[in-house]
């Protein structure tokens, strides 16, 4: 009778080291304040976020992932000649041990290419980012207006 005490003791704790295993392991890249900029159906807009990288490590954001355009790509914002802006596509962005990469307008940004349906401000989405050693991120996303958040 006190040994299987002891083995469903033995059980208890280990579920609690797994289980804080785990959460130690979901927090070290956090996804915040992630919005999504007002568009209409067949527009293309973009997500943005800021990555919070906890760990001592580098991680690299690979890809992103959206039901909510036909593609989705990490772009980057980069000057043109004559002050032009333009933006490109980007591999990977490398996010530095401790510390934060924001992705924002005129920035980084995740470009969702052709909207499968129309975005209204207010509604919440979800956007899937994809880490090299974090793995795939869920982010929930708010709609919002382009003008309120320049006047934060
Ligand atoms: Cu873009």
């Amino acid at each position: 009778m006190k040994i299987r005490t002891v083995l469903y003791l033995l059980l208890f704790i280990s579920g609690i080291i797994v289980a804080q295993q785990n959460k130690n392991q979901s927090s070290k890249i956090e996804i915040k304040e992630a919005w999504i900029r007002v568009a209409a159906q067949g527009a293309n807009t973009a997500l943005f976020f800021e990555v919070v990288n906890n760990s001592d490590k580098p991680d690299t954001l690979l890809a992103a992932e959206s039901e909510l355009a036909e593609v989705v790509e990490v772009h980057e914002t980069f000057k043109r000649e004559n002050d032009m802006m333009g933006m490109r596509k980007v591999n990977f962005v490398v996010i530095p041990p401790r510390s934060t990469v924001k992705f924002k307008p005129r920035d980084l940004h995740v470009m969702l290419i052709k909207l499968k349906s129309d975005l209204k401000v207010g509604e919440k989405s979800e956007a899937t980012l994809v880490f090299k050693n974090a793995g795939k991120l869920k982010a929930g996303a708010v709609v919002r207006d382009m003008q309120m958040m320049m006047n934060k």
